[in-house]
């Protein structure tokens, strides 16, 4: 067992991980698997704000799944090959979940990430893992990695990092080092002046770490794959003499490359607080340089700065492979760790089609932006319902005639009563006791040619006319002839002698502003005709915005012509109506449920029942 050899970890080590962290925990599977190990480090999760459940990783190719577990005691007894707990508690946390795990003996090794943990709590978590024979790596640590075996959390960084310093097989060289952004400064110095990290440990940058320079020295050195060993010490604590005292003693005797970091420390007049709490000299032997010098004085290879680290490595290395103490292994390539797709994409490896495009908003920035303009410029520039609209639709701003045009199209529309079908619809479906959305679509689903939706319709017929120099009197006739009825022309109740005010505010307003109206001239000429046959043959809401829209589109000098024609193809003027009336919906809606109208039930008398006589008995 690990306890037996004095090994934490091993090819099947086995962890319990506090705390949700899938994207460590999908690192730790994917080391595994670069590792060719058998089976996944982590066998369970322990989560106390949710409950039991299961989350989903990959292993290579294929998905698992990985049991979550509320309390501790749960997961500790189904998983009681677990020797290894990776907490990532909060440090508001880690003491008590610590506490808690120390009373389970399975655990043998505890990783604390958590940093700014009160050192008093630090001093009575080791005391009692002392007692207990159980290693604490931490706190304050990105925890430590041994290669082709196990890795804490994070450690070693992403698969390339790994990949890059070859961590998914063991070499001969074993470090140990306070800090764990260093450690991986140290994975990629070490793997490319020997054969290899056997195995690392950042012990942590706090001032009391659960286990020391030595305790993992001590392990290295007893281990016989591991041929040399690296210390990368720091400034602050007096750690590094027991390492001294280790070396003149010659309870270390393998070859030992130290170097204590922070030596820039003596250029500042006053005491320097690096990053770590601990790393602060007290007195001049808690500095790096005098630490430096008294590794160096008790046999350790010490280079002259952290830069020549690297050649000092290779050279104590160099010295072991002539001496045949290590003779290099064959390197056998690792399996390939699918890549995540959004990492691969960030690294520009692969690009796909996307399945969705768009090109009026972008709500991924800071800010929202409507076709590229972002929302408070929207609102500082006043552009108004007529504005969004142009933005949204048309993705260009507009002229502020046409945006009055659309917004007074809206208005117009918004609402003609609750006979007509729309609203009859809306009203019935919410006496019904449907919601607002339900009433609403049922409202809109009768907008079609006959009732409101003969906009883009009348658009069509009336341009394509004009177009081939039909004069209004061969177009009327050609209408007929071929049996269809104009679109946009013709009302139930408006009439001559009955005309709709919102056509005379529409007309009125077009003829004023827009620079010149020729399609809704030769639709004024439409109307005379067809009036003079019938005076409900009017030139109605539809017809009057669906004809100036055209008029809007060929000549306000914002669209081309190709894109006017488009417009007119894809629906788009039938959308002002649509828009415009979903608020007299709405309306009908919340009318009918501030009436407490109950269920509408159609009076029989209303309805002329014809039966078939013949089957009358
Ligand atoms: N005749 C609107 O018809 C209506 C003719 C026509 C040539 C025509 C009808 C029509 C085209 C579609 C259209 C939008 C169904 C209307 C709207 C919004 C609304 C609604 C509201 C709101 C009305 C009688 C005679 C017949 C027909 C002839 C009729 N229309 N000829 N071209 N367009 N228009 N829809 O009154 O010889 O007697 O057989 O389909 O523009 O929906 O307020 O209610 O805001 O909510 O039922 O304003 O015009 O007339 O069908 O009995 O026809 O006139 O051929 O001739 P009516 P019908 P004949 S605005």
């Amino acid at each position: 067992t690990a306890k037996d050899t004095n090994q934490l970890f091993h090819k099947n080590t086995k962890a319990i991980i506090w705390g949700m962290q899938t994207r460590a925990v999908q690192g730790m599977l994917d080391f595994d698997f670069v590792c060719s190990r058998a089976e996944p480090s982590v066998a369970a999760m322990v989560y106390p704000f949710t409950g039991d459940h299961k989350q989903k990783f990959y292993w290579g190719h294929k998905e698992i799944l990985v049991p979550v577990y509320k309390s501790m005691a749960d997961a500790m007894k189904k998983h009681p090959e677990s020797d290894v707990l990776i907490s990532f508690a909060s440090l508001r946390s880690a003491y008590d979940s610590t506490i808690e795990t120390l009373g389970f003996p399975q655990i043998r090794t505890i990783a604390i990430i958590a940093e700014g943990i009160p050192e008093n709590m630090t001093r009575i978590l080791i005391k009692k893992a002392t007692e207990l024979g159980v290693s604490i790596i931490g706190p304050a640590t990105v925890g430590g990695i041994k290669p082709g075996c196990f890795k804490i959390g994070n450690t070693g960084g992403m698969m390339d990092n790994i990949l890059h310093s070859k961590l998914y097989r063991p070499g001969s060289v074993a470090y140990v080092s306070r800090s764990g952004g260093m450690s991986n400064e140290l994975n990629n110095i070490i793997s490319h002046n020997t054969d290899g990290v056997y195995e690392g440990v950042a012990i942590g940058g706090d001032r009391y770490p659960g286990t020391t320079f030595m305790d993992h020295l001590l392990r290295y050195h007893d281990n016989p794959d591991v041929k040399m060993l690296v210390l990368l010490g720091e400034v602050g604590g007096v750690e590094e003499y027991e390492v001294v005292e280790a070396l003149q003693a010659k309870r270390i005797v393998k070859p030992t490359v130290a170097w204590c970091i922070g030596t820039c420390a003596g250029m500042f007049s006053s005491e320097v607080q690096f990053g770590h709490a601990g790393a602060c000299a007290n007195a001049e032997r808690e500095t790096a340089v005098c630490k430096n010098s008294a590794l160096a004085k008790a046999g350790a290879s010490v280079p002259v700065s952290f830069d020549e680290l690297g050649e000092e490595v290779r050279r104590a290395y160099q010295k072991l492979l002539q001496e045949g103490i290590i003779v290099p292994k064959e390197e056998v390539p690792p399996p390939t760790v699918p890549m995540d797709f959004s990492w691969a994409r960030e690294l520009g490896l692969i690009r796909k089609p996307a399945s969705f495009m768009t090109s009026i908003s972008d709500e991924r920035g800071q800010e929202l932006l409507y076709a590229g303009m972002p929302i408070s410029a929207v609102l500082e520039q006043g552009l108004g319902i007529g504005g969004t609209l142009s933005l949204l639709w048309f993705q260009r701003r507009l002229p502020l005639y046409a945006t009055t045009f659309l917004e007074m199209c809206l208005m117009v529309t918004a609402d003609h009563g609750p006979a007509v079908s729309g609203a009859h619809n809306t009203i019935v479906c919410t006496r019904a006791g449907k919601d607002l959305v339900s009433s609403l679509v049922s409202g809109l689903l009768t907008i079609g040619d006959r009732f409101g939706g003969a906009l883009d319709g009348a658009a069509r017929q009336f341009s394509e006319a004009f177009d081939k120099g039909l004069l209004p009197m061969e177009f009327v006739n050609d209408m007929r002839k071929k049996g269809q009825l104009i679109m946009g022309i013709g009302h139930r109740i408006k009439s001559l002698n009955n005309p709709d005010k919102r056509v005379e505010i529409i007309k009125n307003f077009v003829k004023k502003d827009f620079p010149v109206t020729p399609l809704l001239d030769y639709a004024l000429e439409v109307e005379q005709i067809t009036t003079s046959k019938k005076p409900n043959l009017i030139l109605n809401v539809d017809g009057v915005i669906g004809v100036a829209f055209v008029d809007l589109l060929r000549n306000s000098g914002s669209f081309t012509r190709e894109e006017s024609e488009e417009y007119i193809n894809i629906g788009t003027i039938n959308g002002l109506f649509v828009l415009g009336r979903s608020m007299g919906f709405i309306g009908h809606y919340l009318d009918q449920k501030r009436l407490k109208q109950g269920l509408y039930r159609h009076p029989w008398d209303d309805i002329s029942y014809v039966m078939p006589e013949h089957y009358a008995s």
